[in-house]
């Protein structure tokens, strides 16, 4: 799905601002009321969650339904042009009206959708724009979730996943404009031809909104000067380009893949354009090694999430822009999208300077035994026609080729990750991950996938870790277990990263490992939540990643503290961050920077 993009045939109208807003009531249906001019009493931002912008329990704790209206006007230069609403991302659930007529809906809080509105206005029309957004969350979404009705009748949305469920109009709205025949998808795959790793291969495929002569599609790759290194035609091909600049960690470079759409009666006509920033690099999974340009590459990073005060999951150039300098600070070379997908800024920046990013859909919390440990009750069956069944892996289904539709084209997405901490040692998961493991490598046969173990599911009990190219493990030695022992975690850490090793072969990624830390405590003695304890509890970890050959990556959890939902283990959210949830480093930076930044 391309991202909509001003050219010399296309124009980009941003809906971002202040929108009005109202709540909707305490049940699941939509209110068609609420798509009539709404009152300007409640007004909100847009892109941001809309949970923390007021003080009123009622809009934060709110289960259902909510509306954000504006007026929009359709540039009046739009005449004979088709145009579309395009919405970033509406968490969880989005319907779109326009004027009170329903024009779409999509499911899947954390990837954009579309719809075409040209038949609804005219070039140069007001209309009234309402976007229906809910948060809800069951056993047929990703994530799943299930609202509970209260002894009061107050509905209480429940959930598997450690972050708060933030909901509303994150990420931007767009309204834009494409010619009558227009670029639908792009897919872009590269290579390199050779081991010496000089000739680059960029293989690409076109759809376009409807069937073309050959001649008629023209595709031309740009180097970063603007000279055309490689020119081809017709709706698929491959290209080769001599002496190629790679796109490398840390050294990013990109070719802009031109891709136009010409009149018949004339090639200096161009009926649409659009440019796809291209990277040339090559990846493969070899043995306990994961090759980037046929060199082992090393992962030091975080899990991330999409998470500051106040705007809770928005989208915040000024926050993103910060986190990658502090990354780079860190030495980190890479990060994993934990638990969802992020806005598509984020992956665009990690193109343009060189960041490694492990891409993940948003199934969170497909494990029942982690909420029943915590609260000490029997874990019912996580895949089970009540609890994970056909409908979550049809919404799941739906996620990844939403996924790999928006981020494929991304040189910075090196690895698919499917799913976190899912209950990999229940025999329904093998029923329920095989489908899904192969779907992903039909939808992207050129990228490693993986999935996000966790310490419940060891090398013993886990059922589905032969499906995948790249072991991920998250885990808590020296603090979910052997809290405050940090001899005692690191033997146990070595055994089983052993364990997975001698029986797998394969590289294993350590996608989490981290200790909380409260801020300015302090403490001399191996004291869980200081800030020291954090620190050698890393490199704690350190010492053992450097003794296991599979290893080939580490990513702490996490880089900054995020915000949770009220559990009593949690103390105003979860503080596991590097950084406080404002950027300001704790005494772990320091461990980290020292050792990212010697050469992997
Ligand atoms: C892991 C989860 C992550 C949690 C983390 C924690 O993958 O989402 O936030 O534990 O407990 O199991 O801090």
């Amino acid at each position: 799905m391309l991202k909509p993009q001003p050219t010399a045939t296309r124009e980009l109208v941003s809906l971002d601002g202040i929108w009005n807003f109202a709540l909707g009531s305490h049940d699941d249906k939509i209110d068609i009321a609420c798509t009539q001019p709404l009152s300007p009493e409640l007004q909100v931002p847009v892109p941001a969650s809309y949970n923390d912008i007021f003080v009123d329990p009622k809009i934060r704790d709110h289960v259902g339904w909510v509306y954000y209206q504006r007026a929009v006007r359709v540039p009046r230069g739009w005449h004979g042009e088709k145009y579309f609403i395009r919405v970033d991302a509406a968490t969880h659930h989005g319907r779109v009206f326009v004027n009170s007529n329903f024009v779409t809906e999509h499911s899947g809080g954390y990837t954009p959708f579309e719809a075409d509105i040209t038949h609804l206005v005219a070039a140069g029309e007001e209309f009234c724009l309402t976007i229906a957004v809910s948060n809800v969350l069951t056993m047929d979404t990703i994530p799943p979730g299930r609202v509970e009705t209260l002894a009061n009748g107050k509905r209480k949305q429940q959930y598997q996943h450690d972050f708060y469920n933030y909901a509303g109009l994150a990420r931007s709205v767009w309204l834009y404009c494409v010619p009558q025949v227009y670029i639908r998808d792009v897919t872009v795959v590269t290579d390199l031809a050779d081991t010496s790793g000089t000739t680059g291969i960029v293989e690409y495929q076109v759809i376009t909104s409807e069937t073309l002569p050959h001649a008629r599609i023209r595709v031309s790759l740009f180097d970063e000067e603007g000279h055309i290194v490689a020119q081809s035609s017709g709706p698929q091909n491959r290209l080769q380009v001599e002496s190629a600049h790679l796109w490398q960690p840390g050294a990013a470079y990109l070719y802009q893949l031109q891709i136009e759409l010409l009149h018949d009666d004339s090639c200096d006509k161009v009926l649409d354009i659009y440019t796809i920033p291209t990277g040339i690099r090559s990846i493969k999974v070899s043995g306990m090694q994961f090759l980037l340009n046929g060199t082992p590459f090393y992962f030091t990073g975080f899990g991330k999430h999409e998470d500051s005060a106040i705007r809770g999951k928005g989208y915040d150039p000024a926050y993103m822009v910060h986190d990658f300098q502090l990354m780079k600070w860190l030495g980190a070379n890479s990060f994993r999208t934990s638990h969802y997908p992020y806005a598509e800024e984020v992956l665009e920046y990690a193109d343009r300077h060189g960041i490694v990013v492990i891409d993940e859909t948003a199934a969170v919390g497909l494990n029942l035994a982690i909420v029943a440990g915590i609260h000490g009750t029997k874990a019912p069956p996580t895949f089970s026609p009540e609890t994970i069944n056909d409908k979550t892996q049809d919404a799941h289904k739906q996620a990844l080729k939403e996924l790999i539709a928006r981020d494929k084209n991304h040189p910075c997405v090196v690895l698919w990750m499917i799913a976190n901490e899912p209950a990999s040692g229940e025999e329904g998961a093998i029923k329920y991950f095989e489908p899904l493991v192969k779907l992903t490598r039909e939808l992207d046969p050129s990228r490693p996938i993986c999935f996000a173990n966790m310490a419940f599911n060891p090398v013993n009990r886990d059922l589905i870790s032969d499906m995948f190219d790249v072991l991920c493990l998250n885990r808590y030695f020296g603090w979910y277990k052997h809290t405050g022992d940090l001899d005692m975690a690191e033997e146990a850490l070595h055994d089983e990263l052993s364990g997975w090793q001698r029986k797998f072969d394969k590289p294993i990624i350590i996608t989490e490992y981290g200790a909380d830390s409260l801020a300015g405590l302090h403490a001399v003695m191996d004291v869980p939540w200081s800030e020291e304890y954090q620190s050698r509890m890393l490199e704690m970890c350190h010492r053992v990643h450097d003794r296991v050959e599979a290893v080939i990556g580490e990513h702490v959890w996490n880089f900054a503290d995020f915000q949770t939902t009220s559990q009593i283990f949690r103390v105003d959210g979860n503080k596991k961050g590097v950084f406080t949830r404002d950027r300001k480093p704790k005494a772990a930076a320091r461990v980290l920077r020292e050792r990212w930044n010697k050469a992997y």
